[in-house]
């Protein structure tokens, strides 16, 4: 039956084996030791951690998904989804700032030739670099379709015009992936084409770092990109193509931005259990008032939840299912957990939980982005209610 892959089920463990042990140890404790005691600094200033990149870039954990054939460790992305776990649990401006290669590095991975993968892969793990998702434009966020920016051929180069915004990694970037249109009168699925774009680019410009909420050690800009020349080689996979290629992308990421929301609702979690057992009120600890302990159980509720479905949407792609639906369920889930057990981690803090010298109040700020970014909730909950009809409707 459509939406079940029942020949597979006898495959299915929750046994993590012993690399993923290893990596996922090497996560933690690189979290431990080199993110959680800087987050607060770099939440306070918006100073972008790039030498904190630097470290986690020396040690394997950045840009994890480039193959071995081009210098990297070749993760799939249940291998991924347990390194951003453990980084979001430290500050997931961090996390988002490493993911963020991960996620330019996707439309490479989905559609590059072997020519392309060597020359911007491979820098990727020859140097600490970092690289930038150019999608969102100012009117057009969450409708892709909308997106104005052009590319017109002109002789044997592309020459690119238009305005991106919200770009991770947008002041930071070596290269960038762009999509734009290059067929006004196709559909979506025709209409569009992605190019790899080098970051020294004539015609590149590079906005303000844009003040944030929360995860603001991230660096988000608006891009402009003004007769900006590429060459024919720059365009990924076919000319037309690049909506779909754009997609596929989110097929590996959004999981992994569903790993960075468990990894931040499990730091609400282990920071209120340990306040609520060591606070006192009326007499006892409030771990010891149900009306606190359930706010709690309720974040391990949501929390072992929505890694299940994390490690299902990455467990489907790695082993070349179609997981768009479920890579969705996952975002839309662990957003929402995300954002719940950091508003309740704050409440089980009390007025201290409103106060910058304990940690709950970055969480909530951070974790309000997960509900935005890689597609809204409600962007999910379109593409998972249309996933609905498609299997279930008869
Ligand atoms: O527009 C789609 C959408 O997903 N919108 C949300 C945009 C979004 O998620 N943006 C995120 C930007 S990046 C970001 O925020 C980074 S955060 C910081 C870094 C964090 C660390 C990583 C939509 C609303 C779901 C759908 O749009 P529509 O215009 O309705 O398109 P469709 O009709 O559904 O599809 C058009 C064609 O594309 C094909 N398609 C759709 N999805 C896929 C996937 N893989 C391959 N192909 C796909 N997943 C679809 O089949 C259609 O093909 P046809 O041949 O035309 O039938
Ligand atoms: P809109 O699309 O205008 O949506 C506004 C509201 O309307 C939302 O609540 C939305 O859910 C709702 N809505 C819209 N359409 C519908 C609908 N059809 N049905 C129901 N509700 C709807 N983009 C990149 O390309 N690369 C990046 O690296 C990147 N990083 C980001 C980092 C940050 C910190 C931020 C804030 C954004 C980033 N983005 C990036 C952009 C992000 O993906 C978009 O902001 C997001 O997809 C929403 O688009 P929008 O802001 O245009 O909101």
């Amino acid at each position: 039956r459509p939406g079940y892959h029942s020949k597979d089920a006898l495959n299915v463990s929750f046994g993590l084996n012993e690399d993923q042990i290893a990596i996922q140890e090497l996560a933690r404790k690189f979290t431990e030791d080199e993110i959680i005691p800087i987050a607060a600094h770099h939440d306070r200033t918006g100073e972008y951690p790039t030498e904190l990149i630097r470290k986690a870039w020396e040690v394997g954990l950045v840009n994890t998904h480039i193959p071995q054939a081009y210098g990297g460790l070749g993760l799939g992305v249940f291998d991924a989804s347990l390194v951003s776990e453990e980084l979001a649990y430290g500050c997931s401006g961090i996390q988002t700032a490493i993911e963020a290669n991960g996620l330019a590095e996707a439309p490479l991975l989905v559609a590059a030739n072997d020519f392309q993968k060597k020359k911007y892969l491979g820098r990727m793990t020859e140097e600490p670099l970092m690289a930038a998702y150019c999608v969102t434009e100012p009117g057009a966020g969450s409708d892709v379709a909308g997106l104005q920016t052009k590319a017109v051929k002109k002789g044997d180069k592309w020459v690119i015009n238009g305005q991106k915004m919200w770009i991770t990694n947008g002041g930071k970037a070596n290269w960038y992936f762009v999509l734009a249109k290059t067929d006004a009168n196709a559909k979506a699925g025709q209409a569009f084409t992605g190019f790899i774009v080098d970051g020294n680019s004539k015609g590149i410009i590079v906005g303000r770092k844009e003040q944030n909420m929360g995860q603001r050690a991230s660096d988000t800009r608006g891009i402009t990109f003004e007769d900006v020349e590429v060459p024919e080689e720059n365009v990924l996979g076919k000319v037309g193509q690049g909506f779909k290629i754009a997609m596929g992308a989110f097929d590996i990421t959004r999981p992994l931005v569903a790993a960075g929301a468990v990894g931040l609702a499990r730091r609400a979690m282990v920071e209120a259990t340990r306040y609520a057992v060591d606070r006192k009120t009326m007499g006892k600890a409030i771990i010891d008032h149900q009306a606190v302990n359930f706010m709690i159980a309720d974040m391990a509720i949501g929390i072992e939840a929505a890694r299940q479905m994390v490690w299902k949407a990455g467990w489907l792609k790695d082993n070349g299912h179609r997981n768009t639906w479920e890579a969705s369920i996952a975002k839309a889930l662990a957003s929402d957990v995300a954002v719940k057990s950091a508003c309740d981690a704050v409440q089980v803090f009390g007025g201290a939980g409103f106060n910058t010298e304990y940690p709950v109040e970055k969480l909530y700020r951070d974790s309000k982005i997960f509900q935005i970014y890689e597609g809204t909730s409600q962007v999910q909950r379109l593409i998972i209610g249309k996933g609905v009809v498609d299997r279930f409707a008869k």
